[in-house]
């Protein structure tokens, strides 16, 4: 079609053309003060999103999920899904859902949620994320997001994240697949406040699951890192969207350059752009890179401003949004998540 451009962007490869993706959703991201407008300019075709930072969620049907970390620049702030189609909305006892014939947004209802174990809360969940999926038959998980508070206390038998990759491990072994292509991007962030919250994208078609090659895959980590590992892809690509899972300072299993905030972030760099140098040759076309947004996480506030240097640096067009958090491993001082679409 003629639409592809050899020009490089950031040094990060191809550029898509805007009419290659009129029908392919958007996101649109932003602080509090700008949410009503973006509600309002999408009104009927906003899927979901994720609001960050203290802040009420607007009334109406549409399924947020509500994460109470701190955002680094004071101000609550938000990103939207976006559908060129007509959404419909859903709300049971479980979950708030939305969808538009390709993708199933939800949100856990967070009183549905409350367990003082980890495996227990990570069991429930998963296992309500499949029922939802089952029932309006969007089989595909393609990304999901996880926030619980007090990441790195001890549970009944280990530290609360291990124990919710135990829960986590188990749903998927009684339900789905556990290995290469079947499972979803995802994120798995400690907050100081708040009950657990759990979000899911699912969708009609399945999606093109990457790996890093840098790194084990997370369900073949060893041991080391709990009696059962995480369960997540390192990136997903679906629709000429690429959801990329939080990435940190990790080569082959292993955390490296424990205490040297530069360097994790550094690495965390060249494994991001490893898994869009992956995905490009699984057929992802870059977006402008405009188009794409970095959620950073970070274990120390104080930490911001290097950080934002660093990644002003490196991906200078790109939306970034910056979040304190407990970051799932001890040592690990940053992780980022993206989204290129
Ligand atoms: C890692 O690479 C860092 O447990 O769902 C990143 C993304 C991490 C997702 C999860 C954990 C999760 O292992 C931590």
């Amino acid at each position: 079609m003629g639409l592809k451009q050899g020009r490089r962007q950031e040094g990060l490869g191809r550029v898509a053309s805007i009419n290659e993706s009129s029908l392919l959703c958007r996101w649109v991201s932003g602080s509090v003060t700008g949410l009503e407008r973006d509600l309002d300019r999408h009104c009927g075709h906003v899927l979901g999103g994720l609001l960050y930072g203290a802040q009420g969620v607007p009334e109406g049907p549409i399924p947020y999920a509500s994460v109470h970390l701190p955002v680094l620049d004071g101000v609550g702030c938000y990103w939207l899904l976006i559908s060129p189609r007509p959404v419909s909305y859903h709300r049971n006892a479980d979950a708030c859902i939305a969808v538009d014939g390709v993708l199933q947004w939800g949100v856990l209802n967070p009183g549905a949620l409350d367990h003082e174990n980890m495996e227990q809360g990570a069991w429930v969940a998963y296992n309500r994320i499949f029922d939802l999926q089952e029932e309006a038959v969007y089989p595909h998980l393609l990304r999901t997001w996880n926030y619980f508070p007090k990441i790195h206390a001890d549970g009944a038998a280990m530290e609360r994240y291990r124990e919710f990759n135990v829960g986590r491990h188990e749903a998927f072994s009684a339900r789905r697949s556990l290995g290469g292509g079947h499972v979803s991007a995802a994120c798995a962030l400690g907050t100081k406040v708040g009950g657990m919250t759990v979000a899911f994208l699912a969708g009609k078609k399945a999606g093109i699951a990457i790996e890093n090659p840098r790194q084990t895959p997370a369900y073949g980590y060893p041991l080391q890192y709990g009696p059962k590992s995480p369960v997540f892809a390192r990136a997903m690509l679906v629709d000429g969207a690429l959801w990329v899972s939080g990435t940190a300072s990790i080569v082959g299993s292993q955390s490296v350059h424990v205490g040297n905030l530069a360097a994790q972030t550094d690495e965390t760099v060249d494994n991001l752009r490893r898994v869009f140098e992956e995905a490009e040759r699984h057929g992802f076309i870059m977006p402008l890179a405009s188009r794409l947004c970095l959620v950073v996480y970070l274990r120390h506030a104080e930490d911001e401003a290097r950080v934002r240097q660093r990644l002003a640096e490196t991906f200078p067009s790109a939306h970034k949004i910056l979040l304190q958090a407990d970051i799932c491993r001890v040592e690990l001082l940053v992780e980022i998540e993206a989204f290129w679409f």
